[in-house]
């Protein structure tokens, strides 16, 4: 079972999974600092925000570590001789970090927009059966990871169907300042979400560019996606009391 030099996270690659561990955590200690500008009650999002990027601090710090990954073997991809191998590293402690945190990125914007539970609830249900439909596709070596990637996107349809419609509406309905930062949050989601099953193709799934690219990919994503997003949201809180929101 060798992995090929060309499949495996070089030195390189390990070092920017490092820097982005390092950022993941200095957002981190922002954030909790952050939070004691707020009395106790006003604190949940910034409790929220600083779990998401705390829980990826710890999966960066695993990967740049070279580990939480697995061996799958690919077939040859024709498109790009470079990157052949018989074997892929496969990081699936990617997958347990979303897991925790993408429920928690949409607490912090289903919250924002004051939806009722249930919707709440279906939504980050369909947001799990995405992150586990895309990490058993990973670990498929057939054809059939694909069959699981269409799984994936179906579910997370009814995830942006949530936020780009149902949550407008309700943010709307709260008052113009909440309505504001929910639609820069939700656009700024929505926008980064979709490249991420994009990363997934040519990584996990068709694995066009090699593991120090895919480091590059989902490593800038997560970025934009946690700390970035968790500033614009933090931010858009300043002056809004959650008890607005219901909280
Ligand atoms: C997968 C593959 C299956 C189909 C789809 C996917 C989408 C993943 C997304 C991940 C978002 C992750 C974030 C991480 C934290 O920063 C699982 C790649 C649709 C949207 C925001």
């Amino acid at each position: 079972n060798t992995v090929t030099t060309d499949n495996h996270i070089t030195t390189r690659g390990s070092d920017w999974y490092f820097a982005v561990t390092a950022i993941m955590a200095v957002s981190t200690i922002a954030f909790m600092g952050l939070s004691f500008t707020k009395p106790r009650s006003q604190r949940l999002f910034h409790y929220i925000t600083a779990a998401i990027t705390l829980v990826a601090a710890i999966a960066y710090f695993s990967m740049g570590s070279n580990l939480g990954w697995t061996a799958i073997q690919v077939e040859f991809p024709r498109s790009n001789p470079k990157v052949a191998g018989d074997f892929r590293q496969i990081f699936y402690v990617r997958y347990i970090d979303w897991f925790v945190t993408t429920p928690l990125l949409l607490l912090d914007l289903l919250l924002t927009c004051g939806l009722p539970t249930p919707t709440i609830i279906y939504t980050i249900l369909m947001d799990e059966i995405m992150i586990i439909t895309g990490l058993v596709g990973a670990l498929v070596k057939s054809s059939y990871k694909w069959g699981y990637f269409v799984f994936g996107c179906v579910a997370f349809f009814f995830v942006a169907y949530t936020v780009v419609f149902e949550g407008r509406a309700h943010a709307r309905a709260l008052g113009q300042d909440i309505a504001k930062v929910y639609t820069v949050c939700g656009v700024w989601t929505i926008f980064l979400w979709f490249l991420y099953p994009i990363a997934w193709g040519v990584s996990e799934g068709g694995n066009v560019i090699p593991s120090d690219s895919e480091a590059v990919f989902y490593g800038i994503l997560d970025i934009l996606a946690k700390p970035v997003f968790g500033a614009l949201l933090l931010w858009g809180h300043r002056n809004i009391d959650i008890a607005r929101l219901g909280l």
